[in-house]
């Protein structure tokens, strides 16, 4: 978005000028053009919204991109956890308050990420988020974490066969 007013401020600032005021518009038009190089250097790391329906993610399994961002929506009664263990090693762990609706976190370690909504776990609400194009490293450690489960357990592991169906889709 701010993008779209840069380039306004870019076109205004090329218009014909005099002296001090010419000078003042080239200069700021490096650091235009400065940004606009930035913001096209970043523009394709995305984001992706995670909706609730009831006591479910949508979309229950998401795919995205190292650097990518996922935000919450419509957590008025809900909220996001990473189920421990179930991330790859030095991955971002995220815990959002109840309520928290526009939680956001950007997942740069490519693997399965595997959360929930610790109130409504036993319910079913449990998310599965893939970063990266390649077949995620962790699968064998998030199924060894599932052992630790004792709420929800059978959830998780829905989540869990559903996420791999899709990677096998995916392939
Ligand atoms: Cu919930």
């Amino acid at each position: 978005m701010w993008r779209d007013t840069e380039i306004n401020d870019a076109v205004t600032l090329q218009r014909p000028l005099g002296g001090r005021l010419r000078r003042a518009a080239l200069r700021e038009n490096g650091l235009v053009a400065a940004l606009l190089i930035f913001g096209a250097q970043t523009a394709s790391a995305e984001e992706h919204v995670v909706r609730t329906r009831r006591a479910e993610w949508a979309p229950p399994v998401l795919f995205i991109q190292p650097g990518d961002t996922v935000v919450w929506r419509g957590m008025r009664t809900h909220e996001t956890a990473l189920i421990e263990g179930m991330g790859p090693a030095d991955a971002t762990v995220w815990r959002s308050e109840l309520d928290a609706d526009g939680f956001s976190v950007t997942l740069n370690e490519e693997g399965a990420y595997i959360y929930t909504c610790d109130i409504h776990m036993s319910l079913g609400m449990v998310g599965a988020i893939v970063v990266g194009d390649a077949e995620p490293h962790n699968l064998a450690a998030i199924d060894a974490a599932v052992e630790n489960i004792d709420v929800g357990r059978i959830f998780v592991e829905r989540i869990i066969g559903r996420m791999k169906r899709a990677l096998a889709r995916r392939n």
